[in-house]
């Protein structure tokens, strides 16, 4: 981190997710369970905390208490130096209304910036599964003498409606010349015409023209107040833009394989795919990282336990993570993540799934490719997701692609 800059961290945590439900039903997208143990939004906060930066507030807004419990329970650093993770709920200081958009979320909390006088902010989402060291970002963002810096990867081009697209300066690729909020049509790059150049969502300004952006634009009637769709642009449109290439992302640890990886995990197939890039023998997500950790809550929970069910059978459990608390009784498990406290009962089959916490399967029983949200209880011989008309049929989600998905606490019978 440049020494003499004061760096300030803004995590944007209020989207709702809508794509993500049934699992978003209760909670704030950054507050979804992911790998067992975590919820999304460590990951950003981990990277800004790995990258120096110890002064951070995170701006909720929707479904918000189980993740303001999280932050203040886990993100809690020492009162030391004036270090902090604070969870700052939408307040409603500029009237009586929520915050319209993301930089409106950032508008309506510009005393946070005020009181702590920062040179730089870096912005960021909460809903990406990645490691950044964000002091080499910002190292950049200086050097480009520009008041705004965009994260980017690329992608493939069928994702481009997902994303912010950039187009960079013929002669100057460190230079933004247009950006567009998901486009419906993008041009794919020159030298890979099925890729585009997208926005991480992940940002480093200067503070005085993060304020003056939001401020303009805090008053205009036309705008969505929205961080990819009106902030970045404003930037843009006065050539103040630059661009950093993840591809320069290289933290502590991190491998050939793993360098460089990034997953928005905005839809249910892709939270799926996400787990399954951490559970192979050589994995393109390495939790086990430990020069670039990924924290978070300390569960006083005891260690796992496998053992043959009361008839001496035998269970398997091959490529997969269990989480602490769990007990696993002559079960096959196979290619899953299972949540803290996950109790598997003889004879049962959980494959390709993605159990969070509390979630029971009693003999005998079949998941398979299925999301169970917290205290889901499969009992004895029941199967989720063998027959994806029965299981529509019983109110779960089916994604196109075949997943289903249960949702928080329910009981599924045979
Ligand atoms: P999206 O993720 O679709 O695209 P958005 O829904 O605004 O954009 O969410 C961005 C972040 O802001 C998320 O972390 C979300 O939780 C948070 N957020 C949204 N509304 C908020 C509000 N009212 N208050 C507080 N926080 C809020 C963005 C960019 C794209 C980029 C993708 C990368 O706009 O340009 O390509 O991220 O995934």
């Amino acid at each position: 981190m440049p020494a003499t800059k004061k760096v300030f961290g803004i995590v944007l945590a209020g989207g709702e997710g809508k794509r993500l439900m049934p699992l978003t039903a209760d909670r704030a997208k950054p507050a979804v369970p992911f790998a067992g143990q975590y919820r999304l939004i460590d990951f950003a906060l981990s990277n800004l905390i790995n990258s120096g930066l110890t002064q951070i507030v995170v701006l909720t807004q929707y479904k918000s208490h189980s993740l303001d419990r999280h932050v203040s329970q886990t993100w809690r650093l020492s009162g030391l130096l004036n270090s902090y993770v604070a969870s700052v709920p939408a307040q409603q200081r500029l009237g009586k209304r929520w915050f319209s958009g993301s930089a409106d979320a950032i508008l309506q909390s510009l005393n946070l910036i005020r009181d702590e006088k920062p040179d730089i902010v870096v912005v960021v989402g909460a809903d990406h599964v990645y490691r950044m060291d964000f002091s080499d970002m910002i190292e950049a963002h200086i050097a480009s003498g520009k008041p705004a810096t965009v994260a980017a990867i690329r992608q493939p081009i069928e994702l481009s409606d997902q994303f912010g697209v950039i187009d960079v300066q013929p002669d100057d690729p460190t230079s933004i010349r247009e950006f567009l909020e998901k486009p419906i049509n993008a041009t794919g790059l020159a030298d890979a015409p099925h890729e585009v150049f997208a926005s991480m969502g992940n940002y480093v300004f200067d503070a005085d023209a993060l304020i003056e952006a939001v401020t303009s634009d805090g008053e205009s009637t036309t705008s969505n107040h929205d961080m990819g769709g009106d902030i970045v642009p404003y930037f843009v449109n006065r050539g103040q833009a630059g661009v950093y290439d993840f591809k320069r992302n290289d933290v502590p640890g991190s491998t050939d394989r793993d360098r460089a990886y990034w997953r928005d995990v905005g839809t249910i197939d892709s939270f799926f795919e996400a787990h399954q890039d951490l559970i192979s023998t050589l994995p393109i997500f390495n939790l086990y990282n430990a020069d670039w950790p990924i924290f978070s809550q300390q569960l006083n929970s005891p260690p796992v336990k496998f053992v043959r069910d009361a008839k001496g059978n035998l269970g398997t459990t091959i490529d997969s993570i269990v989480s602490l608390g769990s007990l696993i009784s002559g079960a096959h498990i196979e290619r899953s993540v299972l949540g803290s406290w996950s109790l598997v009962e003889s004879g049962a089959r959980v494959s390709d799934a993605v159990l969070f916490d509390r979630v029971t399967v009693r003999p005998d029983a079949v998941v398979q490719r299925a999301i169970l949200d917290k205290e889901v209880v499969v009992e004895a011989g029941a199967q989720i997701g063998v027959d994806h008309d029965r299981d529509r049929a019983r109110g779960f989600t089916v994604t196109d692609s075949g997943l289903t998905v249960v949702g928080k606490g329910v009981r599924v019978v045979p």
